[in-house]
């Protein structure tokens, strides 16, 4: 009788405690070697925070070296405070191959090589840690992926306090405590999406952040251009019922978050619960957000109903529980020089592919007026 009231009690301890080990042990692999961490897409404080978090731990397990590396923009000026305050050595790639003798690539926040990296598949995945739902079975030594955290930071602060506790009186150690915090909260909207095992990780790295920086990297500044493709998403915006989208036509590489951030203010129109907000990026991708707060919609689903898959069956979409993305390369149409003319274009087949995945009448011009669409 006593077994299963101690299970009740402590319910995830044990299994935690095994992944925290495995990751260790996945680690104690690499010994001697080179290990890179390769961000997936525009790095994100989750995602930094992992990364410097993993870099630790392998230093601890005696690792020769860890590079974290991204191949797209630190696009959000947040993130680029991020990197500056914690003085964080992120390296820019365009191949595995250009950083030098890489053994074994290992990932955090996500659970594919990113596919800008033409030599991703060449090298051994040593680690996949991640909180986002996967398409197919992921593939690496060790891979522990957990969609009931809010954040990917969750699971490092577990394996932190398993295999290396924080110190309060070590400079580093305070850096990752704060980095983890900030990408804890970040990802959880400011804990109001955070479940038990987020608040439980906060719970104990709080004593050993730096609160002074924590207040620096948690000052969220909105940048012009994101305040103009908030007002272009809010002119543009087209509600039915709960469900509510913006095209917010082109936006340069450098500015591809602002869509995001639109999405993440649009949401918050009391009368809707689910909304999507897309444009063109850099003249190469059609891009969206989707934000939602509704029991029925898995961000991850949803956008692979509406807009399907690659030609090698990759979904154009992914996300998580409350929040996902899109992106359809628009390849040689880019070549149009009627700017105008390829907005509509692109805007009539987001939005009927979004009409039809929301259950409405896609019929064009209905929700979006005219004018809202150049
Ligand atoms: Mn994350």
């Amino acid at each position: 009788m006593t077994e299963p009231v101690r299970r009740l009690a402590l319910p995830n301890q044990p299994a935690n405690e095994l992944r925290a080990r495995g990751f260790g042990d996945a680690l104690a692999a690499a010994r001697g070697k080179h290990l890179l961490i390769a961000l997936r897409g525009n790095p994100d404080p989750d995602g930094i925070a992992c990364a410097l978090a993993q870099a630790h731990l392998g230093q601890r397990m005696g690792v020769a070296q860890t590079t974290i590396g991204y191949c797209h923009e630190v696009s959000h000026r947040e993130n680029r405070a991020l990197v500056k305050l914690l003085g964080l050595e992120l390296r820019k790639i365009k191949s595995v191959r250009e950083v030098g003798n890489v053994d074994f690539l290992g990932l955090v926040d996500a659970h594919e090589v990113d596919t800008e990296l033409p030599d991703g598949n060449d090298y051994e995945v040593l680690t996949i840690v991640d909180h986002h739902r996967p398409a197919s079975p992921p593939k690496a030594r060790f891979v522990d992926l957990r969609m009931d955290v809010g954040a990917t930071s969750t699971i490092f602060v577990e394996y932190l306090m398993e295999l290396a506790a924080l110190d309060p009186d070590v400079e580093e150690d305070r850096r990752i405590a704060t980095a983890l915090m900030h990408g804890l909260s970040t990802d959880t909207d400011d804990f109001m999406l955070a479940r038990a095992a987020d608040f439980h990780a906060a719970e104990q790295i709080v004593e050993v952040c730096d609160r002074d920086l924590l207040q620096d990297l948690s000052r969220r500044l909105i940048a012009p251009t994101a305040m103009d493709v908030i007002a272009r998403a809010l002119t543009a915006l087209g509600v039915r019922r709960n469900f509510a989208m913006a095209g917010v036509g082109f936006v340069t590489e450098g500015e591809r978050d602002t869509i995001a951030q639109a999405a993440d203010f649009l949401v918050r129109r009391e009368d809707i619960d689910t909304c999507v907000v897309f444009g063109v990026v850099g003249d190469k991708y059609i891009e969206g957000s989707l934000r939602t707060h509704s029991p029925s919609v898995d961000p991850a689903v949803w956008l692979e109903q509406a807009f399907g898959s690659d030609e090698k069956g990759r979904p154009y979409g992914g996300g998580r529980r409350d929040k996902g993305g899109f992106r359809i390369p628009i390849g040689f149409l880019g070549r149009v020089t009627d700017r105008g003319q390829l907005w509509q274009l692109v805007e009539h087949a987001v939005r009927t592919a979004l009409l039809r995945q929301s259950g409405e009448d896609p019929t064009p011009g209905v929700l979006v007026p005219p004018a809202a669409a150049t």
